[in-house]
């Protein structure tokens, strides 16, 4: 019987294969993630103390985005399956140029099953019911385009519905299963209906992405880096252009926090579409792009209220120190960032994701911002709402936090 966590790394292990053939340039960042990693690891004694090497060397976050509550509910089914669990409520609604989804991220919760592999994907489902984006005629068109759609076959949720009450699959049920899940995720070849495309993309490119057509894909698999000012560089020496800036925190001499994140542009990838007058015709689109972050410490609410006061400053890394203390045992001393027992040389890593940062790499993708019309928000969208929707509670991330805090570390 191979238990929840081996099914998971095969899992990760899995996407990362296929969108390495999808995706070459992802390749190029696995080899100068897994150069930088070792180098800063070699320089650096403490190079492990926010998770193991072999944890880093694994560490993927992806990103998918479904179409409605119904195939949010199959994301929670097949996700619970590899021990990941829906944790924080994500609404890019709110961004400075909007994005219209509400997210959530599907991940393991507890200390054991992180260390083990902390596998994550951070997943979108379209604000179809906002009608600030779509008028009520889309809305039942996108509706009834979704309905008859099916991004995963009813057998491989049943399974994952009992291997999860399971808490494992015996090996070869284990490797049909996986496989059947990573190929739910491939980019599909189908024919895309053009003039379907164009009019979703009239209201957001992520519309047109996520309800053109008839499956889901990766739209990105991110390693993590130890040092990611470095990697930054070394890509660029690389040839492969990357976005200005690394969302997140600026870097200081302090203790690292929370997640930086930086992405190279969205490549033009050839699609097929069915034209107006039904021929074929090869066109290239940029949804879909290559990221990579370096993960700190989790801070607490009240170094969360700092961290948005710094970050609201023109420059942040300017003012940092007038927000942050330079060392772990200071942030434990003032309980800025999450330690187990308070022990400043135990930090807990964080394990999620930044509302803005979110914001700012859906965009830095996207040619052109989304248009939203003034209105109320009447859509009814919460995080008690996606509880329901996918029938099982959204965990609060600092919830974990706070547990995470009162065990020694694992
Ligand atoms: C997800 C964007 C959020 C991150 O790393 O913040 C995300 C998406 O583009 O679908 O992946
Ligand atoms: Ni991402």
């Amino acid at each position: 019987m191979l238990p929840t966590w081996r099914l998971r790394a095969r899992f990760a292990a899995g996407l990362s294969a296929m969108y390495a053939r999808e995706v070459p340039a992802y390749s190029t960042l696995l080899r100068v993630c897994a150069q930088v990693n070792h180098e800063y690891a070699a320089r650096n004694p403490a190079a492990e103390r926010l998770g193991s090497l072999h944890r880093v060397t694994a560490e993927r976050h992806g990103a998918i985005r479904v179409g409605s509550p119904a195939e949010l509910a199959d994301v929670a089914d097949l996700f619970a399956a590899f021990g990941m669990l829906p944790v924080g409520y994500y609404d890019l609604r709110d961004a400075a140029s909007p994005i219209p989804v509400v997210s959530t991220a599907f991940r393991p919760v507890d200390a054991e099953e992180l260390a083990r592999n902390p596998f994550r994907v951070f997943t979108s489902m379209l604000a179809l019911r906002d009608s600030r984006f779509f008028s009520t005629d889309l809305r039942a068109r996108v509706q009834a385009f979704l309905d008859r759609r099916q991004l995963f076959d009813p057998a491989l949720i049943a399974q994952a519905r009992s291997i999860a009450a399971d808490g494992g699959a015996d090996a070869d049920a284990a490797e049909t299963f996986v496989g059947q899940a990573v190929a739910a995720f491939a980019l599909s070849r189908e024919p895309i209906d053009k003039s379907w495309y164009d009019e979703l993309s009239r209201v957001s490119a992520v519309a047109a992405d996520i309800a053109a057509t008839g499956s889901t894909h990766i739209n990105h698999l991110t390693p993590r880096v130890l040092d990611i000012d470095a990697l930054y560089r070394r890509m660029s020496a690389h040839g492969v252009t990357m976005i200005d800036a690394i969302h997140g925190p600026p870097r200081t001499d302090g203790p690292a926090v929370l997640l930086r994140q930086t992405s190279f542009r969205a490549l033009a990838e050839p699609r097929r579409f069915r034209m107006r007058d039904g021929t074929l015709a090869e066109q290239t689109v940029r949804v879909r792009f290559g990221e990579v972050e370096a993960r700190g410490v989790a801070l607490t609410p009240k170094g969360r209220g700092r961290y948005d006061a710094a970050m609201a400053a023109p420059d942040p890394a300017q003012v940092w120190d007038d927000y942050f203390p330079s060392t772990d045992a200071q942030m434990a001393a003032q309980q800025l960032a999450y330690y187990h027992r308070g022990d400043p040389s135990k930090p807990i890593v964080y394990e999620d994701f930044l509302p803005t940062s979110a914001a700012g790499i859906f965009r830095s993708n996207l040619d052109r911002d989304s248009e939203a019309a003034a209105g109320a928000d009447e859509s009814g969208y919460t995080a008690s709402w996606m509880a329901g929707a996918v029938g099982r509670p959204i965990y609060d991330p600092d919830a974990l936090y706070e547990t995470l805090s009162r065990e020694a570390a694992s």
